[in-house]
């Protein structure tokens, strides 16, 4: 079955289909219940949550997203716990969570209940479209036989494919009507079916892949990519700062070239739930397949080493100045994983903040979208009486931040872990700065 690009074609919504369900109603579900609801399919939604089902059936909007807030006011989505209306659906897509446990060990539990869910009332003809982010081999090996529990034989009775979600959260321009998708199916029926569907409500091109693996190891290779790519330029830091060169200028050097270059940034940590969890997946399947990912897992060891890495450069500058972290007020800026997001999840910031209380620093802790877990309310409570500041998320806020906010509260130690000010105009109001890499 060989894969080849098939662009939009006619949005036309085979009929029998006119009725869809969405099985998590996350960043990821809720977008793409809206799209097929705008597109004309009657929309069921399935979540855990009475509150966020409650919210959806008044058409608001359970997440912060002002562009589901928009248009969960127009268009009409049947929110519900109960599995048993799946039955109406003509295609039922998976969007729940895939984290990784503590150990960094793939948790396959929601995909796993979900698949139980559905087993209980498939139909003949439905089709399965699982989006969240898995490893090869989770559909075939996870989903269908719990499918099959069913009595029905997938490839004949039912359908099962497989199209990674790339929801970018906060991303202007890229979102789930125009983002260009890749379907992958068990069989040729079914990768049909699955392409008809996405092409009857997207905007975007809809790449038929060669089999379902090739599907889900897709979005694996797309996150591990940028992962891979991160470490190199966090490990370039570490080795420019012996070398007493700036990464960042390097970097922004290198992108002169207009071909063969992708520029990543140095960093305090890599957060959220994609890039520093999907690789995860791979490692893990292949290992069981006696495959050792060694480049990949050295790619995550030296990500998961930059929060360590930013607690020694403030050791190292407290201690340029006659301090140790122990009593030091420290401020450190910033929770979230990535700028101007409410979103914390795998947030480097909190490896840094346990450092630092074990050292026993005066901590204080500021995230304008993190009210909840600040220790003050405001920028300048964050900043009064401070000696070192941390900056760990490059939030519009902290970006305009000048020297002189500092300068004028007496702080003397600048920590920034994105790389966000620059090192000569706080050198030149005496401030020891400390970027990563520069
Ligand atoms: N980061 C760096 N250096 C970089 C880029 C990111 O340290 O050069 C860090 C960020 O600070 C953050 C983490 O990596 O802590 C992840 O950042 P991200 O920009 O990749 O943000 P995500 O996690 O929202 O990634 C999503 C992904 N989208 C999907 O999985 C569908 C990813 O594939 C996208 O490339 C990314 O958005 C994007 O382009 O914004």
């Amino acid at each position: 079955m060989r894969g080849s690009s098939q662009t939009r074609s006619s949005r036309r919504i085979p009929r029998r289909k006119a009725t869809v369900s969405v099985i998590g109603l996350g960043y990821v579900g809720l977008p793409l219940a809206c799209l097929a609801s705008e597109k004309g399919y009657r929309t069921i939604g399935i979540a855990l949550n009475q509150k966020k089902i409650d919210l959806i059936n008044g058409g608001k909007s359970p997440l912060e997203d002002s562009a589901i807030k928009r248009w969960l006011r127009r268009v009409k989505i049947e929110a519900t716990t109960d599995y048993a209306v799946i039955q109406q659906a003509g295609v039922i897509v998976v969007c729940v969570p895939t984290p990784v446990d503590h150990l960094y060990n793939p948790d396959l539990g929601p995909i796993i209940s979900a698949a139980r869910g559905i087993a209980k009332y498939l139909r003949r003809g439905q089709l399965v479209i699982v989006e969240s982010t898995i490893n090869p081999g989770v559909c075939e090996e996870v989903v269908l036989p719990i499918l099959e529990t069913s009595g029905l034989k997938v490839g004949r009775d039912i359908f099962l494919a497989h199209c990674p979600e790339r929801i970018d959260p906060g991303n202007k321009k890229w979102n789930v009507r125009n983002i260009p998708r890749v379907v992958g199916a068990t069989d040729a029926v079914g990768l049909r079916k699955a392409v008809a569907f996405y092409q009857s409500i997207l905007e975007a091109p809809v790449r038929p892949m060669k089999t379902i693996k090739e599907a889900e190891a897709t979005k694996i290779v797309e996150n591990s990519f940028r992962d891979v790519n991160i470490a190199f330029v966090n490990e370039l830091a570490k080795s420019f700062t012996k070398l007493g060169i700036d990464v960042v200028d390097v970097i922004e050097g290198a992108k002169t070239k207009p071909f063969a270059f992708l520029a990543h940034y140095p960093g305090a940590g890599v957060g959220g739930h994609c890039i520093p969890v999907d690789p995860y997946y791979l490692i893990e399947r292949a290992k069981r397949s006696g495959f050792d990912h060694r480049f990949l897992k050295l790619a995550r060891e030296i990500n998961n080493s930059m929060p360590e890495y930013t607690v020694d450069l403030l050791m190292d500058a407290l201690n340029g100045i006659g301090r140790s972290v122990k009593g030091t007020p420290i401020t450190l800026l910033g929770l979230s994983y990535k700028a101007n997001v409410a979103d914390t999840r795998e947030s480097p910031s909190f490896h840094v903040i346990d450092r630092l209380r074990r050292l026993g620093a005066n901590l204080t802790i500021f995230d304008p979208y993190v009210p909840d877990e600040s220790t003050v309310r405001t920028l300048g409570q964050a900043l009064k009486g401070a000696t070192a500041v941390v900056l760990m998320t490059d939030h519009a806020a902290f970006r305009a931040l000048q020297p002189v906010d500092f300068r004028r509260r007496g702080i003397r130690v600048v920590i920034d872990g994105k790389n966000v000010w620059d090192p000569e105009a706080m050198r030149r109001v005496k401030i020891l700065h400390r970027g990563i890499g520069r």
